[in-house]
């Protein structure tokens, strides 16, 4: 078993509700368990300005998946979602999962690298997963909160709302 994070984003369509549907559908795949979701939280588009500002958050998951297959599953729900298979570097999307980190692994292959190497630099990712953990960057040797502390990205993070899928009242 290993711990992944997972980086959700949207800002095209009905953002709030396909972060939902992609943590949903995260959430079923094979031997895969979501052990916590951060709120959402709403900011400017980074390195591609005049688009729609971006709602994101990150989630924590158990999984039996190796990094390629988690990174393939989750490149299938964002097709699902409706993220088309080839698109310009920074076209706006519906869907972006990104995978953060998979245990304290340091991973650097075609198509892949882990932790995401501008984690550092994404105050809409550092943000979220402040909330769940203050991980310790396996490669940077600091932690989520000095990274966030340190980080050169000044844009407005705004928490708005939470995920459905952990806002369920018990019954
Ligand atoms: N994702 C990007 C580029 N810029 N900006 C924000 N605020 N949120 C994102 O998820 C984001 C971005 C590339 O994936
Ligand atoms: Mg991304
Ligand atoms: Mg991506």
């Amino acid at each position: 078993m290993s711990i992944a994070f997972v980086g959700l984003g949207s800002n095209l369509g009905e953002r709030l509700e396909l972060l939902n549907e992609a943590l949903r559908r995260i959430g079923r795949l094979r031997a895969t368990h979501v052990l916590a979701a951060s709120s959402v939280y709403e900011s400017p588009p980074i390195d591609c300005s005049k688009q729609n500002d971006f709602l994101n958050a990150v989630a924590k998951l158990f999984t039996e998946l190796s990094p390629i297959e988690l990174l393939n599953a989750l490149k299938r729900i964002e097709r699902e979602l409706g993220r088309p298979e080839r698109y310009a570097r920074w076209s706006p999307r519906p869907i972006d999962l990104d995978l953060l980190f998979y245990d304290d692994l340091a991973l650097q292959q075609e198509g892949l690298t882990i932790p995401h190497p501008e984690i550092p630099n994404r105050k809409f990712v550092l943000a979220p997963m402040l909330e769940i953990e203050d991980l310790a960057h396996p490669v940077l040797n600091k932690r989520i909160s000095e990274l966030l502390a340190e980080t050169p990205d000044v844009s407005i993070v705004r928490k708005i709302d939470s995920l459905s899928t952990f806002n369920e009242k018990p019954r």
